[in-house]
């Protein structure tokens, strides 16, 4: 077939959060990688299963494309991705395969201590930071909540006290953070933990028993772990 691949290739965070825990448990998979030059793609030793090293946030776009196969990445960049997608009304190019028990936090919305939250309509006409602009978008609307979404890339919490918003809808792990900036947070959006993406439709070559093989691998360690 045109475009028939012999190799797997998967995306994952080239340094962040996500990277080391995405290594060792491809490794504990029995990958091994004979690293280039730059360090963006890793040449697969044992299998033919090779890494792209990227930014998280343009893992959803390689899968969509077709230029990864695989991708770990926060199941909120996964879901971003997948809300914009819905409302440009394009459908969804990849699916969540499997949560793989680390990088675990919450989306959610926070705002000032002062706050006498009652709940989401408190944020009728309010203006809201974040950098979620499509997982938020959805929430509102469901939540029937008319409200400004301001899009920011990153210093999202520090947004009420600089007047710029007021309230944020960002990721909370231990939410010290979020006390820092003297901010609470009142509603959960998404529960979110790394998870392997992956695409919708099978595999119509060699890369069928490829994945095959690592997903069932995975399986295993990933019980071991539990
Ligand atoms: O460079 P690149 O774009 O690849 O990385 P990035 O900076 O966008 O992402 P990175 O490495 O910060 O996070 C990658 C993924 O880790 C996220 O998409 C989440 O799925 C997951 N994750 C888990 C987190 C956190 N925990 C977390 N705490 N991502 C971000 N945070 C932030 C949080 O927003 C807060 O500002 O860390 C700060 C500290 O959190 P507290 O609550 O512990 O104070
Ligand atoms: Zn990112």
């Amino acid at each position: 077939a045109v475009g028939a691949r012999d190799r797997l290739r998967i995306a994952i965070q080239k340094s962040g959060r996500l990277s080391e825990p995405a290594r060792a448990l491809l490794a504990a998979c029995g990958l091994s990688w004979r690293e280039s030059r730059d360090k963006l793609f890793c040449y697969g030793e044992s299998l033919p299963v090779d890494l792209l090293l990227v930014r998280d946030d343009d893992i959803p776009g390689l899968l969509a494309d077709g230029v990864c196969d695989y991708g770990i990445v926060g199941r909120n960049v996964l879901a971003e991705h997948a809300a914009e997608r819905a409302r440009e009304g394009s459908h969804v190019a990849s699916r969540e395969v499997r949560a793989l028990g680390f990088g675990a936090c919450r989306l959610a919305i926070a705002v000032p201590e002062r706050w006498e939250w009652t709940g989401p309509g408190d944020l009728q006409g309010k203006r809201i930071a974040t950098s979620y602009p499509g997982l938020l978008q959805q929430w509102l609307g469901e939540a029937g909540v008319d409200a400004t979404v301001a899009t920011l890339t990153g210093s999202v919490e520090i947004a009420p006290r600089l007047g710029q918003a007021d309230a944020v809808c960002d990721l909370v792990s231990s939410g010290a953070t979020l006390v820092a900036n003297q901010l609470k947070p009142v509603e959960t959006l998404l529960q979110t933990e790394a998870v392997l993406a992956g695409p919708v439709l099978p595999f119509g070559d060699a890369r069928a028993e490829l994945a095959a093989l690592l997903l069932r691998r995975l399986e295993g360690v990933l019980k071991l772990k539990d």
